[in-house]
């Protein structure tokens, strides 16, 4: 084994050393790095400071062509990605990166893994930013509003029956696994429930992005004037804002009141009361549920993410609004949401790579629980039924 490794070294070494000038093409760079480092745990792993983690086409694309640096500097394929985006991006001196995992739960979960485990990064040290558009909630804040979350809560992981058929005194048809009734705390958990991330870094994050001179458009105003004559909908009629409120991640693409009320009674039961629910997406559990694990495995820090969600659609239709109505009615804030990721969203990775000797280099150290519903990662989770680890 150790001859054969040194072997490959050599050649490797060779190879790179000898033959680095004459590659032109990006794909052969990140293949003689593979080979090299897969022997050498050396320095010629791609670095990042920072991963920009998108969904699909749009979110990713707003990131290329912009004055601030340039992502498309280096491709690197690796295997494992979304066959729609199987290169992960970056600069040319690799400090800043961005893949597309595809939409979904499943996706998030499969490229975000091959990411972990892929042997041309190194990512010990890299932070992670979720740059994506969501659902939103118009008691929290607006389409083209840009959200940061200290929780992500898959608020679908319950037994469903459909609403028509759900016993008289139930308010939802959803209902935690192993409850009997829709408020009950679910009596046993898979583990991707719920995930805490680190609120030191969320707050630097917060005062990055309020840098940023958010984009606002005459179709976002339009729409959401609609909500004006419900008090409780303010922030969704007033402009585009930076928020700090919590996510929801569900496979299924909801819409309406009451699914909208379930679910953040399903946030706030989840999470012991701790959780504001405003944001709806399809990938953030997968994501983090990759993340804690490659945490465990010492490949990332899972102190060193950041959940960004730009609102493109309300959760709910305005008063006088069918659900159906609102969810056919085209995703009214989309725009402006792809341009907020852009806008703030620089403004987050400029923070983090010129604050990176002072600041972030070392990390910020969390002062509140970080990790998932079980404690894998160790300590006691504020929600949940405690950990399963310790006693
Ligand atoms: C990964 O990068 C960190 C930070 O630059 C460095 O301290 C560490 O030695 C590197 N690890 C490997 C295996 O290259
Ligand atoms: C990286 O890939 C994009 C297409 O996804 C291409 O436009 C760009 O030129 C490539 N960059 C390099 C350095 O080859
Ligand atoms: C921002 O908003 C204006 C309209 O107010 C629009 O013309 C412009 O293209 C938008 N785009 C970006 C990326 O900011
Ligand atoms: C949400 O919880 C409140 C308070 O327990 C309850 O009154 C309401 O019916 C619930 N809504 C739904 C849709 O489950
Ligand atoms: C969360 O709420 C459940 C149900 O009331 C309770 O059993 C559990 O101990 C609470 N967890 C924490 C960390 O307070
Ligand atoms: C990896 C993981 O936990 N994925 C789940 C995320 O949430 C969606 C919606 O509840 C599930 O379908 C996925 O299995």
């Amino acid at each position: 084994m150790w001859i054969f490794s040194a072997g490959v070294a050599i050649v490797a070494s060779y190879f790179l050393h000898g033959s680095w000038a004459l590659l032109t093409n990006d794909q052969f760079v990140g293949d003689a790095l593979h080979l090299y480092t897969k022997s050498d745990e050396g320095p010629q792993k791609i670095t990042p400071k920072i991963f920009i983690l998108s969904a699909f086409d749009s979110e990713g694309e707003v990131w290329q062509g912009i004055p601030e640096f340039d992502i498309l500097g280096r491709n690197v394929t690796v295997p494992g990605f979304s066959p729609l985006f199987p290169d992960a991006h970056c600069t040319l001196d690799g400090s800043i990166c961005q893949l597309v995992t595809g939409e979904g739960a499943i996706n998030a979960a499969a490229t975000i893994s091959a990411l972990v485990y892929s042997p041309s990064f190194n990512l010990t040290h890299t932070y992670f930013l979720v740059a994506g558009v969501s659902g939103i909630s118009p008691k929290l804040a607006t389409i083209g509003s840009v959200t940061f979350a200290r929780y992500t809560v898959q608020v679908t992981l319950q037994y469903e029956v459909d609403a028509r058929e759900k016993p008289a005194g139930f308010s939802t048809g959803y209902i935690p696994q192993g409850a009997l009734a829709p408020d009950q705390y679910p009596p046993r958990v898979y583990g991707t429930e719920v995930f805490e991330v680190n609120e030191d870094l969320r707050q630097h994050a917060l005062a990055f992005a309020q840098r940023a001179a958010l984009n606002d458009t005459a179709s976002a105003q339009a729409y959401r004037a609609m909500y004006a004559s419900n008090a409780l909908f303010a922030p969704g009629a007033a402009p585009p804002s930076v928020v700090a409120c919590d996510t929801a991640t569900s496979d299924a693409f909801w819409s309406g009141a009451l699914l909208a009320e379930a679910f953040e009674n399903t946030t706030q039961l989840f999470t012991n009361g701790s959780a504001t629910y405003c944001t709806t997406q399809q990938e953030d559990n997968g994501t983090l549920e990759v993340l804690l694990r490659g945490a465990l495995a010492a490949r990332v820090d899972f102190s060193r993410i950041i959940i960004m969600r730009t609102g493109s659609n309300f959760d709910r239709p305005f008063d006088g609004q069918s659900a159906a109505e609102h969810l056919f009615s085209g995703l009214s804030g989309f725009d402006v949401s792809i341009a907020n990721i852009r806008w703030a969203g620089v403004e987050v990775v400029r923070g983090i790579v010129d604050g990176w000797e002072d600041t972030f280099a070392k990390g910020i150290q969390p002062s509140n629980y970080i990790g998932d519903i079980l404690g894998s990662m160790g300590g006691q989770p504020d929600f949940g039924l405690g950990s399963v680890f310790s006693g």
